[in-house]
Parts: structure tokens; sequence; C-alpha cells
């Protein structure tokens, strides 16, 4: 009898293991200051990869097209986030913006329920509408500027002092400034840190609590230090390419 042949089966191709691409870190476009922080801080407590891109804002470099191109406002913070929506690349500016999109991108810190979020929204917008720009011009008139302007210094620091007495009053009764830890937190703390050197937190309990208590927070750290090494006192040379600015 013939022997029958057997039919050899094809060689089976060893089973291709997925090959997972890795994520591409978002661009953030960041010097270290008050509203740099914010997006340092939440890209750590997210635990999103990140490059640093230095964007040198006392040597003008606001100004170059490739910047305004993604901050058409010539300020930084932006972020260019290559895995966007739709796995397209995204770039985006204004702090508060950023923290939403970082917020609804990680599923962190930003709540999904409408009623938590629309209190992370009323402190966030509280933030980059009033404290920030506030706490901003104090700073300017108190320690940038090259005339002695009383009414200007005395106008925003007073508000300066306001605002802190409407967030201590809200910090009395919980942890964090919408209950749980937010981006609306990681958006104030900054300017809290920076308006502290003018308006001391003595009369301020609740306030000096949560200060401490964000600070301690290893992410915080970690944000807060980013770039610390490229923070030089203002030369007069450089305020003459931050200040005065008109349309261009
Ligand atoms: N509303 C903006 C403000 C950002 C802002 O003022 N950034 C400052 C540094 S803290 C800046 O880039 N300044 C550059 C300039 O004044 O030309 C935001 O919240 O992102």
């Amino acid at each position: 009898m013939a022997a029958r042949r057997i039919k050899k089966k094809p060689a089976k191709k060893p089973a291709r293991k997925p090959v997972k691409k890795a994520a591409k870190p978002i661009e953030l476009y960041y010097w270290p200051t008050p509203n740099g922080w914010k997006i340092s801080i939440a890209l750590e407590e997210m635990k999103l990869p990140y490059v640093m891109k230095p964007v040198n804002i006392g040597k003008g470099e606001q100004f170059e097209p490739a910047f305004l191109r993604i901050s058409p406002n010539n300020r930084m913070p932006a972020i260019v986030d290559p895995d966007g929506p739709g796995g397209r690349p995204i770039s985006i500016f204004e702090s508060g913006a950023i923290l939403q999109y970082l917020g609804r991108k990680s599923g962190k810190f930003y709540p999904a329920d409408d009623r938590g979020r629309a209190q992370v929204e009323e402190w966030l917008f509280w933030q980059v509408g009033g404290l920030g720009p506030m706490a901003g011009q104090a700073f300017h008139f108190l320690t940038y500027s090259n005339e002695d302007l009383t009414y200007a210094k005395k106008r925003y620091s007073d508000e300066v002092n306001r605002l802190f007495g409407v967030m201590d009053k809200r910090l009395a009764t919980r942890k964090y400034l919408a209950g749980a830890y937010s981006i609306a937190d990681m958006a104030c703390w900054g300017w809290v840190i920076a308006a502290m050197n003018f308006q001391p937190l003595n009369d301020f309990p609740h306030l000096k609590a949560w200060q401490e208590r964000m600070g301690a927070r290893p992410a915080v750290k970690k944000g807060y230090e980013l770039g610390a090494e490229l923070r030089k006192p203002m030369t007069e040379e450089q305020k003459k390419i931050l200040f005065g600015q008109r349309a261009r």
C-alpha cells in the first residue's frame, strides 16, 4: 500500500504581539511663572507624559511666528498634544482651556457629572478672570513698575486681599475649592504662592492650611520646580519686551 502522504500543514506564523505605540509626550510651552505652574502641576498630577519646551518671555520668544501659530495671544502656557481627539494633534492656549482639556483627557481632577463639573468651573473661571489678573496687576505695580503709583498699588493689593478672603471662607468648610481636589486648586495655587510675597496669609488661616496641604503633594512640588533654574530677576531690557505691548 502506498504510504499516505501526510499533507504538512503550513507552519503557523508565530502570533504577532500587538505593538503598543508609546504615547508621544505632550509638548508643554512653558516658563516658570504662576500661569506656567498650573499646567506643569496638572501634568504631574495626571501622570501624563510631557516634554517641556521653554518659551523665554523675557527674551521675546513668545512673539516668534512658530509660537504664535500655537498661541496667538503671545502668552504661555500652551500645549501641543500629538495624540489629540481622533488621534490627530491639537494645540491649545489659555491655561483654563488647557486644564479642562487635560482633565477630560485623563479623566482626573475634573468630575464628569454636571454638578461636580460646574463647581470646578466656577472656581477655575474665578481664578482665570479674577485672582490671576488682579494678583498679576498688584505684582506689576508693587514690584515691576518704574513709577511709584500709590493708587494702583492699593487698588490691586486690596483686590487680592478681598479675593484671599473669599478663598479663606470657602476653604473653612471644605478641603479644596470644589470639595474634592481639582484643576481649580491647581489653577489657584501658584498665584497664592506668588501673591503671598506682598499679601501674607496670617489673616487667612484656612487658605494658609490649603496652601500648605497642596504644597506637600509631590506632584505639586515637581510641577513648581519645573524650570526653576530658568527664573532670574527681571532686567530693564526684559521689562521693555514685556511691558507696554501694543497691537502688532
Ligand atoms: N490668560 C492667560 C495668561 C497667560 C500669561 O499672562 N502668561 C504670561 C506669563 S505669566 C506671558 O506669557 N507673558 C508674555 C508676555 O507678556 O508677552 C492664561 O491663563 O494662560
